[in-house]
């Protein structure tokens, strides 16, 4: 099949709870190889829907608007990506996309992990490719590395893998959406615009931060705690773990040099609220991505007094409370 389909697919966010932040070297970079693992949790609340179709010449279209800069850019590019993979030869027939972030409005919240995981189903869809899932992860991997994760619901683990093409750089479902009634609360903070991109901030830790060899080096230990954690649906441990690693990687950002950080004021009052909560005795534990936002794990019984308490600080916008996600999904229209 040389020509394209009509597709769509839906693939929900989701957030770290290890961390990936770094890359190592690959050969091409475009593989884009994480120099940690990573864990996440896939979230029902947000997600994205992305339609492939085949159309007279390129266009990217996101939440109504036509895009033609490096977003598109990444989009096209992941495309041609898949039409190799698909086994085509010859030139990628031009794709029309349409993109829906469900996400809160304005809430700063990434959306590449949602996007890349969404493009990646529904242009493989529409060209006719193969479906399975590891190897739509690693495809998924090049568009973004969070973005392997979101093909899963639930409990998903990202090994870095040791291979030079990556390919056992795949993501994984550890445990389904069901295995634990827990939430993460995003926390909004108010929000400028980021100081850093989070490819550029990374390639900065990993060359300048004296911190980034310690960071690697701890990440398999946290993953595989992390998951025995969650196997024994162990809040606490896994609590200690999804902290741990958060700090460390920022403590690697603000390491570098020069400095940086995604913080503002208030992230640092929703973290030292949350902390004296959870002496209150109402359990969560912060982690935060390249962002502003605090997101805190808990338990669902704990999630409407934590989310009360932290939605009344000072500078916090919203909270929104997410529970475990389902599988991306995919179908074909036409
Ligand atoms: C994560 N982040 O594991 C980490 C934690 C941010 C902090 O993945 O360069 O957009 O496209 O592979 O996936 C954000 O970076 O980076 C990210 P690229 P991505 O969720």
């Amino acid at each position: 099949m040389s020509t394209l389909r009509t597709a769509r697919a839906v693939a929900h966010s989701n957030i770290a709870l290890c961390k990936y932040w770094g890359k190592r070297a690959s050969d091409p970079p475009s593989l884009n190889l994480p120099a940690t693992g990573s864990l996440s949790l896939t979230l029902d609340a947000l997600w994205t829907e992305t339609e492939v179709a085949p159309a007279a010449q390129d266009r990217f279209e996101l939440d109504g608007a036509v895009h033609a800069d490096d977003a598109a850019r990444k989009v096209f590019a992941q495309l041609d990506r898949l039409w190799r993979a698909a086994g085509h030869g010859g030139a990628r027939p031009a794709a029309a996309v349409r993109s829906v972030n469900h996400l809160p409005t304005a809430a700063g919240l990434a959306s590449s992990a949602s996007g890349f995981a969404a493009l990646t189903l529904a242009g493989m869809a529409a060209m006719g490719g193969a479906m399975e899932r590891g190897p739509l992860s690693a495809l998924a991997r090049q568009g973004s590395g969070s973005a392997a994760r979101s093909l899963w619901g639930g409990f998903v683990r990202l090994d870095r893998g040791v291979r030079p093409d990556g390919e056992d750089c795949v993501a994984r479902p550890l445990f389904p959406a069901n295995h634990w009634d827990v939430r993460l609360l995003v926390v909004q903070t108010t929000s400028g615009k980021k100081a850093i991109g989070s490819t550029a901030g990374m390639e900065r830790s990993r060359t300048t931060s004296p911190y980034y060899a310690a960071w690697v080096d701890g990440s398999d230990a946290d993953l595989d705690r992390a998951q025995q954690a969650l196997a024994a649906r162990d809040l606490a441990t896994l609590g200690a773990v999804v902290e741990h690693s958060c700090f460390k990687m920022h403590a690697c950002m603000l390491a570098s040099q020069p400095p940086f950080s995604y913080w503002n004021g208030t992230t640092l009052e929703v973290v030292r609220a949350l902390w004296a909560a959870r002496e209150a005795g109402l359990a969560g534990y912060a982690t935060i991505d390249a962002g502003p936002h605090v997101k805190v794990l808990c338990e669902a019984a704990t999630a409407p007094a934590l989310a009360k308490r932290l939605g009344e600080l000072p500078g916090v916008v919203a909270v929104q409370t997410c529970a475990p996600g389902p599988d991306a999904s995919h179908e074909v229209l036409s």
